[in-house]
């Protein structure tokens, strides 16, 4: 079938709106019509060149939500007319890591994800008769996308896609960074280094978990109006400080925060966030994600008296049997997705979405079909 999509043809080019070809589901696989997508930084991290599995052709688009059109042989967990979150983290429910009950970060389909092909090792993209590959197990920045049935969410009929599409990266690695991983605690302190959507996640998810100071650090001032309207409690701006934040943060809370979140992708920002957590037991979480080549470096005196570093994948959410529950806790107003809209796009517009994000302009641009 002709589908209308933004395809990525080369690193650093805009994308261009073109139809393409979609094949039909093969076994194990889905058919899906994306009715909205979020842009979140990685979709332009990897537009970028910097991603080292980046590759193009390529349909990218990881934050959608939408309905079940086709499934192919053998699938029996969705059917036409389900809503749906395609995950860029599968949940197969079989393999070591999901048994495991340690990680979300099941195996099942991860190697043939990371080439930009379905689990049998082709696309069913395609362009002019040329394959144009997949990106992250979900593209969804095609009108009809096909993905394999391990990596779908089944979410309640009633959800407001609009909405909920964040819940397929952005909010809930935030959330979930929170509560999976750092397990904050009533009266924590949190420091959370950039105030993008998986910032502001952060900070809500910190409210949740009745956090007691919310520290909210970025160099765009823009940012601090919303960090405070989820909860942040003080506000840094390293630029505003002639000395490391770090160093600032320190002095702010005595000997450190209980838990740091990184935000950014910047491995400088990393450092800072590692070294600002609580001598003997404070932990920093990595959320963002950094260019091919780059390192993390701390001295390791900063481990040795007690700090832990850590990192985190969609928050350590396992897609398929937890995010139908966050789908529903959005609904009952219990997670606010309304706050990180601040644009709603076409698709013809994507490009200005991402123009917006590296402005420093949105939070989350919303594309609809
Ligand atoms: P974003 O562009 O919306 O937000 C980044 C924020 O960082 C901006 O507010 C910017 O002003 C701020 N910033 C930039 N440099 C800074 C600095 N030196 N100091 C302080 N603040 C600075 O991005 P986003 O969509 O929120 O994504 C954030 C990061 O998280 C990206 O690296 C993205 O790839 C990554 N990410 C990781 C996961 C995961 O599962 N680990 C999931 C989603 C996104
Ligand atoms: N492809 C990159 C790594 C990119 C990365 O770390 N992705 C995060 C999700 S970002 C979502 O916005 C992630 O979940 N990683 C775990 C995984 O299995 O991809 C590289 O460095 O090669
Ligand atoms: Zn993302």
């Amino acid at each position: 079938m002709k589908s209308r999509a933004a395809v990525a043809f080369a690193p650093g080019q805009p994308l261009q709106i073109v139809e393409i070809d979609v094949a039909p589901p093969r076994a194990g696989e889905v058919l899906v019509r994306i009715t909205h997508t979020g842009v979140c930084h990685t979709d332009a991290f990897t537009l970028s060149g910097d991603d080292p599995e980046g590759l193009f052709p390529v349909v990218l688009g990881h934050e959608g939500a939408g309905v079940v059109i086709e499934v192919g042989e053998g699938v029996t967990s969705v059917q036409p007319g389900d809503h749906v979150i395609p995950l860029y983290t599968a949940e197969c429910g079989e393999c070591l890591f999901c048994k495991s009950g340690k990680t979300n970060l099941c195996v099942s389909v991860r190697a043939t994800q990371g080439k930009g092909v379905m689990p049998d090792g082709t696309s069913r993209f395609s362009y002019n008769g040329q394959p144009v590959h997949h990106y992250m197990g979900c593209s969804t920045f095609s009108e009809y996308t096909v993905v394999a049935e391990v990596s779908l969410a089944k979410i309640h009929p009633q959800a407001n896609h609009e909405q909920v599409c964040l819940l397929g990266c952005g909010v809930t690695t935030g959330i979930g960074a929170v509560h999976n991983t750092a397990k904050v605690q009533p009266g924590d302190t949190v420091a959370v280094f950039g105030l993008g959507g998986i910032g502001l996640a952060v900070i809500q998810g910190a409210r949740q978990a009745k956090a007691g100071r919310i520290i909210a650090v970025d160099t765009n001032p823009d940012k601090f109006a919303k960090a405070k309207e989820m909860g942040a409690t003080d506000f840094v701006n390293p630029r505003d400080h002639d000395k490391p934040v770090q160093q600032v943060i320190v002095e702010m809370t005595g000997w450190g925060v209980d838990h740091s979140f990184e935000c950014i992708g910047n491995v400088n920002v990393m450092r800072a966030a590692l070294e600002c957590a609580h001598r003997g037991w404070g932990q920093s979480i990595i959320i963002g994600v950094a260019g091919a080549g780059q390192e993390i470096s701390t001295r390791p005196f900063q481990l040795v008296t007690g700090r832990t570093w850590k990192g985190t994948a969609f928050g350590g959410v396992k897609g398929r049997s937890q995010l139908p529950g966050m789908v529903e806790q959005a609904m009952r107003g219990e997670i606010e997705l309304a706050p990180f809209v601040t644009h709603t796009l076409p698709l013809e517009r994507i490009n200005d979405a991402f123009d917006l994000m590296h402005e420093g302009k949105s939070i989350r641009s919303v594309i609809h079909y």
